[in-house]
């Protein structure tokens, strides 16, 4: 896929974010919007995957440790093929396939339960720890939140990832600067956190993570570094794509109304 078939499917997803949580009435579309580039290139550029046979043991494997961000996993997974694009509207609906945060044992692709914040690194660290027994090749992308990061177990993870060099490993952490109810710098401020991840021994890449280009060289760049785990520190508007949404962090947890909706997919057209 073009860089410029990207920016299409990116916009698709976000249009599928808003119309998904607008029609639930509920779920996380600011941290969805804002990782949406991220996603895009790595399920449409990036992964080695393949829809049709999801538990395919070669598979690279995504990691969604911001649980509440699963409109957009769902969404990624939906134009993928893994499962119809119908199925999305029926988010956090009741037996729905697709619950407000990712489930594991009921979701075709989703490789981990998540919505505890703070445990997907670990879990990544322990796929690339059973890929490198099994003699496999696959990676392992673990995609976190900036606020996420407050969380220790993301620095005992990231320690022990390091440990074991584990170069198979590259995690993303979104950076927009907004958590539940504010700014992370008021909340606890784990700036300078490129600084951070780089004392932990880990190879840091800094991009604009609404920048498709690169994106895709970061993440082309950490398949070439050997001997510890590559971060990927992503700048990018919560809420991005829709005016009102973005920096706004009162649409951390809030669906848009109809009314809203109908002005968010004008902006996305
Ligand atoms: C362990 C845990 N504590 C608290 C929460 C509630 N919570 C859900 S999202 C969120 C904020 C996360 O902020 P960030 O990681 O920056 O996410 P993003 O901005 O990308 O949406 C919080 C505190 C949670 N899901 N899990
Ligand atoms: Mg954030």
């Amino acid at each position: 896929m073009s860089v410029e078939e990207l920016k299409a499917k990116a916009r698709l997803l976000r249009r599928h974010i808003i119309e998904m949580t607008a029609e639930a009435g509920s779920g996380h579309p600011g941290g969805s919007l804002s990782s949406a580039d991220i996603v895009t290139a790595l399920y449409f550029k990036v992964l080695r995957h393949d829809p049709r046979n999801p538990h395919w043991p070669d598979r690279d494997r995504f990691i969604l440790s911001k649980g509440h961000a699963a409109p957009l996993l769902y969404a990624a997974l939906a134009e993928s093929g893994y499962f119809p694009v119908d199925e999305l509207l029926t988010l956090r609906k009741l037996n729905s396939r697709m619950q407000g945060h990712t489930d594991r044992g009921i979701t075709p692709g989703v490789e981990m339960s998540s919505g505890a914040l703070g445990q997907g690194l670990s879990f990544g660290a322990g796929v690339a720890l059973a890929a490198r027994l099994d003699k496999k090749g696959h990676r392992t992308y673990v995609l976190l939140g900036d606020g996420e990061c407050d969380e220790g177990q993301v620095w005992e993870a990231a320690m022990a990832a390091a440990h074991y060099k584990l170069d198979s490993v590259t995690a993303i952490v979104d950076r927009n600067g907004l958590q539940i109810d504010g700014w992370c710098c008021d909340v606890m401020n784990t700036e300078p956190l490129p600084d951070k991840w780089c004392a932990f021994g880990w190879h840091v890449i800094e991009v604009d993570g609404h920048d498709m280009g690169q994106l895709i060289d970061a993440f082309d760049q950490a398949k070439k570094v050997k001997g510890q785990p590559t971060v990927v520190i992503a700048r990018t508007v919560k809420g991005k794509g829709v005016s009102f949404m973005e920096n706004v962090a009162g649409f951390h947890g809030k669906a848009p109304t109809a009314d809203e909706a109908k002005r968010a997919l004008k902006e996305l057209e």
